[in-house]
């Protein structure tokens, strides 16, 4: 095992992984800008280096700033975590080029799962299935009107170098279809400097359904089975659970296959996921992820395997640590994303300082989280502040402990998301495990109106909490200021 590692990453994640660094007893090294200086994570760590402007591209996304502090710090290898770097096979090249491992898969898969045209005919090849359309790239505006009429409209046009939702427009019939391509392409060369786009089948409301994988060094891959997210809103998971409400003994075994025939076509190692749309009874290759994910917690919960750890050891050259046949689903686990966003105000950022803070505890109950009370959440990265987890034997008790965890977590000072996942843990669709990817889309109206009926029904106990928070006169003028959040809430649906 190494013996010092640095953490390219800050906020949940850092910690995350230097709690699996203290578990085995290596070292860990933050790198922080000048927004993370009173961060946990930086001061989790058992040495920090500052990285100074705050600004992304001068911080968490300066590969030589990042190797200067790796060689200086004397890491023997580097964690990624996700977002950021983890995906740069530029970072891989350097490290290569200093002698540190980083943890993650080899620089040609990374390469070739980020161009979807390469990852499909990749998959197509080693008998995982694929959306039907164009296997490579889409110039020609005849041959698209024969390739959209042969599949059937509707169909997507997506961007070969494309990601998180951008570069992708759906058509509905052969008017459209040219403006379509030629739009995609002028996005996708604007975004990603590079115009290839591909025609597909457009599957509607389909499941997002995934496989956490696990492969070392010696050929042993496992899958470490299923996540639903089909619960997102604009390309951003927000409820993420394991096992998939639909899924069965025999579907985890088919779409297992599937995902370990996919990295062993391509000898992928480390951790990663395997994305499959699943609709009618079939399911798809989407895309696959060469990072540890935000979700990777519930796999953890039910599986009981630390795929950090795992991750670790596999980077450090040890064969993994399980076999398929040790991998068994236990009950069910559920994650809510805690953003400082105002899902009342269309999930608007709303950053600052918290002012009062009471963390969930008790029986299946996970909190993974970078925040803490007085801590000024910085305005230059994203807004999650912590992943709430819970267990259930079944998925009826998972969610009733979410929605008990939900009511015990206090959050003051900035808006969050925690009324949006009150929400959605009433709703009926939701219980009934009714899930797709437009499923907050299309069912707005509902959840808004639950939302502002828990706001208001919560008012006076979290007046109460915020009177032990705060004692004395402050409460009466923060009763204004929910008062004032609850008109806000009802303006919103006055307008509808
Ligand atoms: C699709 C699709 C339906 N049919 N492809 C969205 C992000 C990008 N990575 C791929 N995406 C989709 N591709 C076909 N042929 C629907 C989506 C999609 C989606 C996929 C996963 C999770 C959420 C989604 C939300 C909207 C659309």
């Amino acid at each position: 095992m190494f013996d010092k590692i640095l953490i390219a990453n800050r906020g949940e994640i850092a910690i995350r992984i230097m709690r699996a660094c203290r578990e085995l007893d290596v070292k860990s090294v933050a790198i922080y800008s000048d927004a993370d200086k009173t961060s946990l994570y930086t001061n989790y760590a058992d040495e920090k280096y500052a990285l100074g402007n705050p600004s992304p591209s001068k911080s968490y996304l300066n590969i030589d700033k990042i190797m200067d502090i790796a060689i200086e710090s004397e890491a023997e290898a580097m964690h990624p975590g996700y977002g950021f770097l983890a995906e740069n096979s530029e970072l891989r090249r350097q490290c290569e080029k200093n002698g540190i491992v980083l943890i993650g898969p080899s620089r040609k898969v990374i390469e070739s799962m980020g161009d979807k045209i390469t990852s499909k005919k990749l998959m197509k090849k080693a008998g995982v299935p694929v959306i039907g359309g164009t296997d490579s790239e889409v110039t020609d505006s005849d041959e698209a009107v024969k390739v959209a009429e042969s599949i059937g409209y509707p169909v997507i046009v997506k961007a070969s170098a494309g990601g998180g939702g951008i570069g992708m427009r759906t058509v509905y019939e052969e008017d459209e279809l040219v403006r379509a391509i030629e739009s995609t392409q002028s996005v996708a060369s604007t975004n990603f400097g590079d115009s290839t786009v591909f025609i597909e089948k457009y599957i509607e409301k389909p499941r997002h359904i995934e496989f956490q994988i696990l492969a070392d060094d010696h050929g042993n891959t496992i899958h470490v089975a299923d996540r639903e997210c089909s619960i997102q809103r604009r390309h951003q998971k927000l409820i993420e659970e394991a096992p998939s409400p639909i899924m069965t003994d025999e579907l985890r075994e088919r779409m297992g296959e599937s995902a370990i025939k996919a990295v062993e076509y391509i000898d992928y190692t480390s951790a990663g996921t395997i994305e499959f749309l699943y609709s009618g009874g079939e399911y798809y290759f989407l895309e696959m992820n060469t990072r540890i994910q935000v979700e990777h917690p519930i796999t953890e919960t039910v599986t009981n395997i630390d795929l950090v750890k795992e991750q670790l050891k596999i980077a450090s050259g040890a064969e993994l640590s399980y076999s398929q046949k040790d991998v068994k689903v236990n009950g069910h686990a559920i994650e809510c994303r805690i953003n400082a966003e105002d899902p009342l105000a269309d999930f608007a950022p709303n950053p600052g300082k918290i002012t009062g803070y009471r963390s969930p505890g008790g029986p299946g109950v996970r909190l993974d989280s970078g925040v803490y009370m007085n801590y000024t959440i910085p305005t230059f990265y994203d807004s999650m502040i912590s992943k709430l987890i819970t267990w259930g034997s079944n998925r009826n008790e998972a969610i009733n402990r979410m929605k008990r965890a939900l009511s015990e977590y206090i959050i003051l000072g900035v808006k969050t998301t925690i009324p949006f996942h009150k929400a959605i843990m009433r709703n009926n669709y939701f219980l009934e495990g009714d899930l797709h990817t437009h499923f907050v889309d299309d069912h707005r109206k509902g959840i808004d109106d639950e939302m502002t009926g828990i706001m208001e029904e919560e008012t006076e106990r979290i007046n109460r909490m915020r009177s032990t928070f705060m004692p004395g006169k402050k409460v009466a003028a923060i009763s204004v200021a929910i008062g004032s959040y609850l008109n806000t809430a009802k303006n919103h649906q006055m307008k509808k």
